[in-house]
């Protein structure tokens, strides 16, 4: 699987988590999100990490360290992405709750400074354990922020940390401008934990963006998914905020499974 691996500067660490500022050489720290639909980077209004998720913050270089699961950070030092080939620098660990109210930026995002939240679903054995949102286009991402809206206290987060509205990405002949709402809607599902339903309603949203869906918004706006996808990881490369993550095919794990 080649993912993009999405570079979300930490601007504001959550009180639990801000003893990390003291703990990584004045490096920039960035919780990293892979993504398989970079195009749809303009519409993030949050990222998601697994609660009872461990997670490490690993120096990359002098300057930058990444926060992601020991399984990504070991794969990213086979590509390059380690001081030691195939060996993380393991700064220190952090539990994913610790996470949940840091600030972050949203790199190419419409809204640019978003929220770490809790998400049942987040599965460790893929990408990095961190998961960028989009309610727009991930049935998933809609139903878990629908979630959070209707029980912040239950969640431990504050309101307005889910207070941003899915933002228009991309249109589709058969969903329009918002496509996991309206399958979210179609299907009927409830809440994260119609997981058989979301698995459903999330192959049908890969194909009607990846075929049918065309640009509203951003660099390549007007082109077809299948146009700009490509376009679309390329600028974020070029412009240092992502970055090429690929994972043995035998390390996948599906939700499913
Ligand atoms: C942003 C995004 C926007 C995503 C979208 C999807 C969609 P897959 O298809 O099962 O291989 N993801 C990444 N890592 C994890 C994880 N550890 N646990 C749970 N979910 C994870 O999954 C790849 C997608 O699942 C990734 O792409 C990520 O969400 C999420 F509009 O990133 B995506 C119709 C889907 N739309």
């Amino acid at each position: 699987q080649e993912y993009t691996g999405v570079k979300m500067e930490v601007v504001e660490w959550s009180p639990t988590a801000k003893a990390i500022e003291g703990k990584v050489n004045g490096r920039k720290v960035f919780l990293v999100a892979a993504t398989l639909r970079p195009e749809t980077m303009y519409g993030q209004t949050n990222c998601f990490v697994g609660t009872s998720i461990t997670y490490g913050v690993f120096a990359i270089n002098d300057t930058e360290a990444y926060v992601c699961t020991y399984r990504a950070a070991r794969n990213m030092a086979f590509q390059g992405l380690s001081p030691d080939r195939g060996q993380p620098q393991q700064l220190l660990e952090i539990d994913g709750a610790a996470l949940v109210g840091t600030k972050i930026n949203a790199p190419f995002g419409l809204a640019p400074e978003v929220y770490v939240l809790p998400m049942d679903n987040v599965l460790a054995t893929k990408g990095t354990g961190v998961v960028t949102s989009v309610p727009s286009d991930s049935p998933d991402d809609f139903a878990t922020v629908n979630d959070l809206r209707k029980k912040p206290e239950f969640y431990k987060i504050d309101r307005e940390w889910v207070s941003i509205d899915p933002i228009p990405v991309l249109t589709t002949p058969t969903y329009g401008e918002l496509t996991a709402p309206r399958l979210v809607e179609k299907l009927k599902i409830q809440s994260q934990k119609d997981v058989k339903q979301l698995a459903e309603a999330k192959e049908i949203a890969y194909k009607e963006g990846f075929y049918s869906g065309i640009m509203l918004v951003g660099e390549f706006k007007g082109l077809t998914v299948q146009e700009a996808k490509p376009k679309v990881r390329a600028s974020m490369i070029e412009q240092g905020m992502a970055f090429a993550y690929a994972e043995p095919e035998n390390q996948v794990i599906s939700r499913s499974a």
